[in-house]
């Protein structure tokens, strides 16, 4: 897999307010956003499908890569570059079975131990969070904080992306922890041009002016 860049962008319809998420990914697009993932628990799947499609037909003029939150028959079913994993759900040696060799497996881990045990797995990247309290999942394992963070870095020999929390603030002090990414929804999402603030987590992660 290539390299991650600093920030990887996840979209939420809801605190965006709005309606689809091509509209979400064209935003990131223009903030230069490289790396997107499409979170969505809710939309009836048909529906999530159609807009999926358009959303990998425009990642792929466009060179971004574009994953799938949880599931496997729609990031195959929609062409894209991959999916992102839980604990709950399909088991990563499941899902390379039947995403390919070629496809991008993320896959969330909590704890140090968790981290660890992924090494073993045909995963790509690891998550690891949340690093700070978040409100845009509700059924998080705990806060696990920068010191942990560290921990799995340590732990893994694959890119770990920290989630959970993460602002313009904070994004620094976790990449500087040893992560090769940022996760971010609620900082992105709730802004009022999520261009505008995509452009300025990428200046911050990068530390240019
Ligand atoms: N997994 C762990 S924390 C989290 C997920 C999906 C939510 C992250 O959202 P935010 O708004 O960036 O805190
Ligand atoms: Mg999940």
């Amino acid at each position: 897999m290539y390299k991650l860049p600093p920030i990887y962008a996840i979209t939420d319809k809801r605190i965006s307010g709005r309606s689809t998420h091509l509209d979400i990914v064209r935003e990131l697009a223009s903030g230069g956003a490289t790396l997107i993932q499409v979170r969505d628990k809710e939309t009836p799947v048909a529906d999530l499908l159609a807009d999926l499609g358009n959303c990998v037909d425009f990642a792929e003029r466009r060179g971004i890569l574009l994953l799938v939150n949880d599931r496997c028959d729609l990031a195959l079913s929609c062409n894209a570059s991959g999916v992102h994993l839980g604990q709950e759900d399909l088991p990563p040696e499941a899902a390379r079975r039947i995403m390919g060799k070629k496809s991008i497996i993320g896959f969330s881990t909590h704890t140090v131990g968790q981290a660890g045990r992924a090494q073993q797995m045909p995963v790509d990247y690891i998550g690891f969070g949340p690093i700070y309290p978040t409100r845009t999942k509700q059924d998080t394992s705990p806060v696990a904080g920068l010191r942990e963070l560290r921990g799995a870095c340590g732990a893994s020999s694959k890119p770990v992306v920290a989630i959970g929390g993460i602002g313009l603030s904070t994004v620094r002090d976790v990449l500087e922890a040893g992560a090769s990414s940022a996760a971010v929804i609620s900082a992105l999402m709730g802004a009022a041009s999520i261009a505008g603030r995509m452009e300025e987590f990428l200046k911050r992660a990068t530390g240019k002016p």
